[in-house]
Protein backbone atom coordinates (compact mmCIF):
# COMPACT_ATOMS: atom_id res chain seq x y z
CA UNK A 1 0.00 0.00 0.00
CA UNK A 2 1.33 3.56 -0.69
CA UNK A 3 1.46 6.10 1.46
CA UNK A 4 -1.28 8.29 2.58
CA UNK A 5 1.53 11.12 0.95
CA UNK A 6 2.28 9.28 -1.79
CA UNK A 7 -1.71 8.82 -2.07
CA UNK A 8 -2.73 12.58 -1.41
CA UNK A 9 0.19 14.22 -4.24
CA UNK A 10 -2.04 12.09 -6.85
CA UNK A 11 -5.30 14.45 -6.63
CA UNK A 12 -6.52 17.62 -6.35
CA UNK A 13 -6.74 18.25 -2.56
CA UNK A 14 -9.97 21.01 -1.97
CA UNK A 15 -9.00 20.35 2.20
CA UNK A 16 -6.53 18.77 4.72
CA UNK A 17 -8.83 18.96 7.45
CA UNK A 18 -11.25 17.75 6.84
CA UNK A 19 -9.45 15.90 4.15
CA UNK A 20 -11.09 16.29 0.86
CA UNK A 21 -9.64 15.27 -2.70
CA UNK A 22 -11.11 14.54 -6.36
CA UNK A 23 -8.75 12.90 -9.29
CA UNK A 24 -7.78 14.81 -12.52
CA UNK A 25 -10.61 13.37 -14.67
CA UNK A 26 -8.45 11.94 -17.32
CA UNK A 27 -7.11 9.71 -14.45
CA UNK A 28 -10.41 9.28 -13.17
CA UNK A 29 -11.35 8.08 -16.72
CA UNK A 30 -8.40 5.66 -17.19
CA UNK A 31 -10.42 2.37 -15.98
CA UNK A 32 -13.65 1.51 -15.47
CA UNK A 33 -13.16 0.23 -11.56
CA UNK A 34 -11.45 3.18 -10.23
CA UNK A 35 -8.45 2.55 -8.14
CA UNK A 36 -8.78 3.23 -4.68
CA UNK A 37 -5.70 5.29 -4.69
CA UNK A 38 -7.40 7.54 -7.41
CA UNK A 39 -10.83 7.57 -5.67
CA UNK A 40 -12.63 10.65 -4.49
CA UNK A 41 -12.09 11.07 -0.60
CA UNK A 42 -15.04 12.85 1.17
CA UNK A 43 -14.50 13.08 4.69
CA UNK A 44 -16.00 15.43 7.36
CA UNK A 45 -14.09 15.07 10.67
CA UNK A 46 -10.78 13.73 11.52
CA UNK A 47 -9.71 10.32 9.60
CA UNK A 48 -9.83 7.43 12.23
CA UNK A 49 -7.21 5.19 13.02
CA UNK A 50 -8.38 1.76 13.75
CA UNK A 51 -7.07 -1.92 14.36
CA UNK A 52 -9.26 -4.61 12.66
CA UNK A 53 -8.20 -7.04 15.72
CA UNK A 54 -9.96 -5.19 18.39
CA UNK A 55 -12.52 -3.22 16.49
CA UNK A 56 -16.58 -4.54 16.86
CA UNK A 57 -19.65 -3.64 15.40
CA UNK A 58 -22.78 -2.98 17.86
CA UNK A 59 -26.00 -4.55 16.13
CA UNK A 60 -29.17 -3.44 17.40
CA UNK A 61 -31.96 -5.05 15.36
CA UNK A 62 -35.01 -6.43 16.20
CA UNK A 63 -37.09 -6.48 19.13
CA UNK A 64 -33.99 -5.40 21.28
CA UNK A 65 -31.80 -8.14 19.88
CA UNK A 66 -28.48 -6.60 20.55
CA UNK A 67 -24.75 -7.80 20.07
CA UNK A 68 -21.30 -7.68 18.64
CA UNK A 69 -19.70 -8.46 15.64
CA UNK A 70 -15.74 -8.41 15.18
CA UNK A 71 -14.09 -7.93 11.91
CA UNK A 72 -14.13 -12.18 11.54
CA UNK A 73 -17.50 -13.09 12.85
CA UNK A 74 -18.48 -10.69 9.80
CA UNK A 75 -16.07 -12.68 7.28
CA UNK A 76 -17.36 -15.93 8.95
CA UNK A 77 -20.67 -16.25 9.48
CA UNK A 78 -21.97 -14.60 6.77
CA UNK A 79 -21.72 -15.37 2.31
CA UNK A 80 -19.34 -13.36 0.83
CA UNK A 81 -20.69 -11.07 -2.00
CA UNK A 82 -19.00 -8.50 -4.36
CA UNK A 83 -20.96 -5.65 -5.65
CA UNK A 84 -19.28 -3.43 -8.41
CA UNK A 85 -21.07 0.29 -7.86
CA UNK A 86 -20.32 3.72 -8.58
CA UNK A 87 -20.25 6.21 -5.32
CA UNK A 88 -20.61 9.68 -5.62
CA UNK A 89 -21.20 12.59 -3.48
CA UNK A 90 -23.80 14.75 -3.72
CA UNK A 91 -21.40 17.98 -4.28
CA UNK A 92 -20.38 16.50 -7.26
CA UNK A 93 -20.08 19.31 -10.13
CA UNK A 94 -20.66 22.02 -7.49
CA UNK A 95 -18.18 24.07 -9.24
CA UNK A 96 -20.84 24.39 -12.15
CA UNK A 97 -23.45 25.64 -9.92
CA UNK A 98 -20.71 28.09 -8.15
CA UNK A 99 -20.65 30.19 -11.34
CA UNK A 100 -24.51 30.86 -11.02
CA UNK A 101 -24.24 32.22 -7.69
CA UNK A 102 -22.36 31.76 -4.31
CA UNK A 103 -23.11 28.17 -2.71
CA UNK A 104 -21.23 26.56 0.24
CA UNK A 105 -19.08 23.87 0.34
CA UNK A 106 -16.12 22.49 -1.24
CA UNK A 107 -16.02 23.31 -4.99
CA UNK A 108 -16.17 19.63 -6.56
CA UNK A 109 -15.08 19.62 -10.38
CA UNK A 110 -16.87 15.99 -11.70
CA UNK A 111 -14.62 13.65 -9.97
CA UNK A 112 -16.40 13.39 -6.55
CA UNK A 113 -17.25 10.15 -8.01
CA UNK A 114 -15.85 6.55 -8.40
CA UNK A 115 -16.66 3.16 -9.60
CA UNK A 116 -15.28 0.03 -7.17
CA UNK A 117 -15.94 -3.78 -6.72
CA UNK A 118 -17.09 -3.43 -3.20
CA UNK A 119 -16.25 -7.08 -0.94
CA UNK A 120 -18.29 -7.94 2.41
CA UNK A 121 -21.47 -9.26 3.25
CA UNK A 122 -25.07 -8.12 2.69
CA UNK A 123 -26.41 -5.77 5.41
CA UNK A 124 -29.66 -7.69 4.88
CA UNK A 125 -27.91 -10.77 6.08
CA UNK A 126 -26.71 -9.26 9.24
CA UNK A 127 -30.00 -7.97 10.28
CA UNK A 128 -31.51 -11.11 9.20
CA UNK A 129 -29.41 -12.32 11.84
CA UNK A 130 -30.57 -10.03 14.58
CA UNK A 131 -34.23 -10.36 14.22
CA UNK A 132 -35.02 -8.12 11.98
CA UNK A 133 -37.89 -8.48 8.93
CA UNK A 134 -39.10 -6.41 6.19
CA UNK A 135 -41.12 -3.92 8.09
CA UNK A 136 -42.12 -0.76 6.04
CA UNK A 137 -40.98 2.43 7.77
CA UNK A 138 -38.27 1.89 9.82
CA UNK A 139 -34.94 2.89 9.27
CA UNK A 140 -31.08 1.61 9.69
CA UNK A 141 -29.15 3.95 11.75
CA UNK A 142 -25.11 4.39 11.41
CA UNK A 143 -22.81 5.67 13.52
CA UNK A 144 -18.90 5.91 12.99
CA UNK A 145 -15.83 6.44 14.90
CA UNK A 146 -15.06 10.03 13.10
CA UNK A 147 -16.21 13.12 15.15
CA UNK A 148 -18.00 16.23 13.34
CA UNK A 149 -18.17 18.81 15.15
CA UNK A 150 -17.94 17.14 18.43
CA UNK A 151 -20.32 14.39 17.63
CA UNK A 152 -20.09 10.97 15.98
CA UNK A 153 -21.04 11.17 11.85
CA UNK A 154 -24.23 9.77 11.64
CA UNK A 155 -26.72 9.03 8.82
CA UNK A 156 -29.35 6.65 8.31
CA UNK A 157 -31.38 4.77 4.93
CA UNK A 158 -34.90 3.51 5.21
CA UNK A 159 -34.65 -0.24 5.94
CA UNK A 160 -36.29 -1.49 2.65
CA UNK A 161 -33.32 0.09 1.04
CA UNK A 162 -30.72 -1.67 3.63
CA UNK A 163 -32.42 -4.70 3.09
CA UNK A 164 -32.02 -4.54 -0.42
CA UNK A 165 -29.45 -7.32 -1.62
CA UNK A 166 -26.75 -4.24 -3.41
CA UNK A 167 -26.09 -3.14 0.30
CA UNK A 168 -22.76 -4.13 2.19
CA UNK A 169 -21.12 -4.26 4.47
CA UNK A 170 -17.44 -3.68 2.68
CA UNK A 171 -14.49 -4.39 4.12
CA UNK A 172 -12.36 -4.55 0.25
CA UNK A 173 -12.25 -2.62 -2.63
CA UNK A 174 -11.19 -3.61 -5.67
CA UNK A 175 -9.91 -6.90 -3.68
CA UNK A 176 -8.10 -5.30 -1.13
CA UNK A 177 -9.14 -4.26 2.58
CA UNK A 178 -10.28 -0.82 2.49
CA UNK A 179 -7.57 2.40 3.00
CA UNK A 180 -8.09 4.64 5.85
CA UNK A 181 -9.31 7.44 4.49
CA UNK A 182 -12.38 5.08 2.62
CA UNK A 183 -13.45 3.76 5.85
CA UNK A 184 -11.08 0.82 7.26
CA UNK A 185 -11.80 -1.68 8.39
CA UNK A 186 -15.61 -1.23 7.65
CA UNK A 187 -17.82 0.47 5.92
CA UNK A 188 -21.48 0.61 4.28
CA UNK A 189 -22.20 1.30 0.87
CA UNK A 190 -25.61 1.79 -0.60
CA UNK A 191 -25.37 1.36 -4.13
CA UNK A 192 -27.43 3.78 -6.02
CA UNK A 193 -27.84 6.11 -3.03
CA UNK A 194 -25.73 9.57 -2.00
CA UNK A 195 -22.38 8.69 -0.95
CA UNK A 196 -23.38 10.37 2.32
CA UNK A 197 -25.27 7.03 3.18
CA UNK A 198 -22.43 4.94 3.05
CA UNK A 199 -20.92 5.70 6.48
CA UNK A 200 -17.39 4.64 6.98
CA UNK A 201 -15.39 3.25 10.37
CA UNK A 202 -18.50 2.17 11.41
CA UNK A 203 -19.24 1.69 14.79
CA UNK A 204 -23.12 0.45 15.80
CA UNK A 205 -25.98 0.25 13.28
CA UNK A 206 -29.23 0.24 14.88
CA UNK A 207 -32.59 -0.19 13.46
CA UNK A 208 -35.93 2.17 15.03
CA UNK A 209 -38.47 3.91 14.01
CA UNK A 210 -37.07 7.61 12.47
CA UNK A 211 -34.65 8.32 10.13
CA UNK A 212 -31.07 9.55 12.33
CA UNK A 213 -31.11 12.67 14.49
CA UNK A 214 -27.52 13.03 13.53
CA UNK A 215 -26.94 16.47 11.84
CA UNK A 216 -25.48 15.29 8.98
CA UNK A 217 -29.04 13.40 8.33
CA UNK A 218 -31.41 15.71 9.92
CA UNK A 219 -29.67 19.14 8.41
CA UNK A 220 -27.22 18.50 5.49
CA UNK A 221 -27.71 17.19 2.47
CA UNK A 222 -31.09 18.53 2.10
CA UNK A 223 -32.00 19.37 -1.80
CA UNK A 224 -33.86 23.11 -1.35
CA UNK A 225 -35.65 25.17 -4.13
CA UNK A 226 -33.60 28.38 -5.57
CA UNK A 227 -35.26 30.64 -3.61
CA UNK A 228 -33.83 29.38 -0.30
CA UNK A 229 -31.19 30.36 1.71
CA UNK A 230 -28.69 29.74 4.68
CA UNK A 231 -31.09 31.79 6.44
CA UNK A 232 -34.11 30.34 5.18
CA UNK A 233 -33.34 26.75 4.86
CA UNK A 234 -36.16 24.75 7.09
CA UNK A 235 -34.43 21.20 7.24
CA UNK A 236 -37.79 19.30 7.89
CA UNK A 237 -38.81 21.04 4.50
CA UNK A 238 -35.93 20.22 2.40
CA UNK A 239 -35.68 16.75 0.24
CA UNK A 240 -33.29 14.59 1.62
CA UNK A 241 -31.02 13.21 -1.27
CA UNK A 242 -31.24 9.33 -1.09
CA UNK A 243 -31.05 7.90 -5.04
CA UNK A 244 -28.92 9.86 -6.88
CA UNK A 245 -30.31 11.38 -10.22
CA UNK A 246 -29.11 11.13 -13.94
CA UNK A 247 -25.44 12.41 -14.65
CA UNK A 248 -22.87 12.97 -17.04
CA UNK A 249 -19.42 14.79 -17.43
CA UNK A 250 -16.86 15.12 -19.76
CA UNK A 251 -13.21 13.66 -18.62
CA UNK A 252 -11.23 14.17 -21.81
CA UNK A 253 -10.65 16.38 -23.08
CA UNK A 254 -9.43 18.96 -20.47
CA UNK A 255 -11.27 21.97 -20.21
CA UNK A 256 -9.36 24.71 -21.89
CA UNK A 257 -7.47 22.19 -23.31
CA UNK A 258 -5.83 23.12 -26.73
CA UNK A 259 -6.23 20.59 -29.62
CA UNK A 260 -4.93 19.88 -33.08
CA UNK A 261 -8.21 20.37 -35.62
CA UNK A 262 -9.88 17.39 -36.83
CA UNK A 263 -10.85 14.31 -35.37
CA UNK A 264 -10.95 14.41 -31.69
CA UNK A 265 -11.63 11.63 -28.90
CA UNK A 266 -13.98 12.55 -26.50
CA UNK A 267 -14.67 10.79 -23.25
CA UNK A 268 -16.79 10.49 -19.97
CA UNK A 269 -19.11 8.80 -18.12
CA UNK A 270 -22.43 9.02 -17.60
CA UNK A 271 -24.50 7.54 -14.36
CA UNK A 272 -27.83 7.54 -12.88
CA UNK A 273 -28.94 6.20 -9.13
CA UNK A 274 -31.00 3.36 -10.23
CA UNK A 275 -31.89 3.51 -13.69
CA UNK A 276 -29.90 2.29 -17.28
CA UNK A 277 -27.98 4.81 -19.16
CA UNK A 278 -29.70 4.06 -22.60
CA UNK A 279 -27.99 7.26 -24.56
CA UNK A 280 -25.11 9.96 -24.60
CA UNK A 281 -25.63 12.51 -26.66
CA UNK A 282 -21.98 14.87 -27.42
CA UNK A 283 -22.02 17.84 -28.97
CA UNK A 284 -19.20 20.03 -30.41
CA UNK A 285 -21.26 23.51 -30.22
CA UNK A 286 -22.77 24.18 -27.01
CA UNK A 287 -25.54 21.49 -27.97
CA UNK A 288 -26.74 22.82 -30.76
CA UNK A 289 -26.69 19.63 -32.76
CA UNK A 290 -25.26 16.46 -30.66
CA UNK A 291 -23.34 13.12 -32.08
CA UNK A 292 -24.65 9.45 -29.89
CA UNK A 293 -21.90 7.99 -28.09
CA UNK A 294 -20.81 4.85 -27.92
CA UNK A 295 -21.54 3.26 -23.98
CA UNK A 296 -19.71 0.70 -22.13
CA UNK A 297 -21.33 -0.86 -19.22
CA UNK A 298 -20.84 -3.99 -17.57
CA UNK A 299 -23.17 -6.84 -17.50
CA UNK A 300 -24.64 -7.35 -13.96
CA UNK A 301 -23.45 -3.99 -12.37
CA UNK A 302 -26.91 -2.49 -12.18
CA UNK A 303 -25.62 0.38 -9.94
CA UNK A 304 -22.24 1.04 -11.83
CA UNK A 305 -21.47 4.40 -13.84
CA UNK A 306 -21.22 3.89 -17.90
CA UNK A 307 -18.44 5.25 -20.33
CA UNK A 308 -18.78 6.42 -23.05
CA UNK A 309 -16.62 7.66 -26.16
CA UNK A 310 -17.17 9.57 -29.65
CA UNK A 311 -15.02 11.03 -32.12
CA UNK A 312 -15.83 14.75 -32.76
CA UNK A 313 -14.64 16.85 -35.76
CA UNK A 314 -13.62 19.97 -34.74
CA UNK A 315 -12.81 22.43 -37.47
CA UNK A 316 -9.62 25.49 -35.96
CA UNK A 317 -11.45 28.00 -33.61
CA UNK A 318 -13.18 28.02 -29.99
CA UNK A 319 -15.48 24.97 -29.11
CA UNK A 320 -18.22 24.54 -26.36
CA UNK A 321 -18.62 20.93 -25.58
CA UNK A 322 -21.37 19.75 -23.73
CA UNK A 323 -22.92 16.33 -22.92
CA UNK A 324 -26.14 14.70 -21.97
CA UNK A 325 -27.69 11.48 -20.74
CA UNK A 326 -30.41 9.58 -21.27
CA UNK A 327 -31.78 7.04 -18.66
CA UNK A 328 -34.50 4.24 -19.33
CA UNK A 329 -37.03 6.30 -18.17
CA UNK A 330 -36.65 8.17 -21.36
CA UNK A 331 -35.49 11.29 -19.32
CA UNK A 332 -32.62 13.87 -19.83
CA UNK A 333 -30.56 16.42 -17.97
CA UNK A 334 -31.85 20.32 -17.62
CA UNK A 335 -29.36 22.45 -19.61
CA UNK A 336 -28.08 25.30 -17.29
CA UNK A 337 -26.63 25.66 -13.89
CA UNK A 338 -29.62 28.17 -13.42
CA UNK A 339 -31.80 25.43 -13.43
CA UNK A 340 -30.47 23.61 -11.04
CA UNK A 341 -29.16 26.14 -8.63
CA UNK A 342 -29.50 25.72 -4.72
CA UNK A 343 -27.90 27.88 -1.75
CA UNK A 344 -25.55 24.38 -0.74
CA UNK A 345 -24.64 23.36 -3.76
CA UNK A 346 -26.33 19.81 -4.38
CA UNK A 347 -27.02 17.39 -7.36
CA UNK A 348 -25.62 19.13 -9.87
CA UNK A 349 -26.78 17.94 -13.11
CA UNK A 350 -27.53 20.10 -16.03
CA UNK A 351 -25.49 19.68 -19.16
CA UNK A 352 -21.74 19.19 -18.30
CA UNK A 353 -19.89 21.63 -20.91
CA UNK A 354 -16.10 22.79 -21.24
CA UNK A 355 -14.29 25.31 -23.77
CA UNK A 356 -11.26 23.87 -26.35
CA UNK A 357 -9.44 25.42 -28.72
CA UNK A 358 -8.74 23.47 -31.80
CA UNK A 359 -5.87 24.94 -33.96
CA UNK A 360 -4.95 23.93 -37.76
N1 LIG B 1 -17.91 8.11 8.83
C1 LIG B 1 -18.04 8.83 7.72
N2 LIG B 1 -18.61 8.26 6.64
C2 LIG B 1 -18.75 8.96 5.50
C3 LIG B 1 -18.33 10.31 5.41
C4 LIG B 1 -17.70 10.87 6.56
O1 LIG B 1 -17.26 12.05 6.58
N3 LIG B 1 -17.58 10.10 7.68
N4 LIG B 1 -18.56 11.02 4.26
C5 LIG B 1 -19.64 10.53 3.40
C6 LIG B 1 -19.73 11.18 2.11
S1 LIG B 1 -20.50 12.69 2.06
C7 LIG B 1 -19.33 10.56 0.96
S2 LIG B 1 -19.59 11.30 -0.55
C8 LIG B 1 -18.67 9.24 1.00
C9 LIG B 1 -17.31 9.31 0.33
O2 LIG B 1 -16.66 8.08 0.38
P1 LIG B 1 -15.13 8.00 -0.02
O3 LIG B 1 -14.39 9.03 0.76
O4 LIG B 1 -14.68 6.62 0.24
O5 LIG B 1 -15.08 8.32 -1.50
O6 LIG B 1 -18.48 8.77 2.32
C10 LIG B 1 -19.54 9.03 3.20
N5 LIG B 1 -19.31 8.34 4.44
MO1 LIG C 1 -20.74 13.33 -0.06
Amino acid sequence: MSSPSERKARLIVHGDQPYNAEPPLGRLRAAYRTPAEDFYVRSHGDLPDLEPETWRLTVEGGDGVTGELSLHDLQTRFPEVTVTATMQCAGNRRADLRAVAPVSGDPWDAGAIGTAAWTGVRLGDVLRAFGVTDDAGLHVAFECHDRVEGRPYGASIPLAKAMAPETLLAHAMNGAPLLPEHGFPVRAVVPGFAGVRSPKWLRRLAVQRHPSDNPIQADDYKLYPPDVTAESADPTRGHTIDTMPLNAAICEPDRGATLKAGPNRVRGYAVSGDRAIVRVDVSGNGGRSWRQADLEHETDAPFAWTFWSVDLDLPPGEHELAVRAWDAAGQTQPALPDDVWNHKGYLCTCWHRLRVRAEA
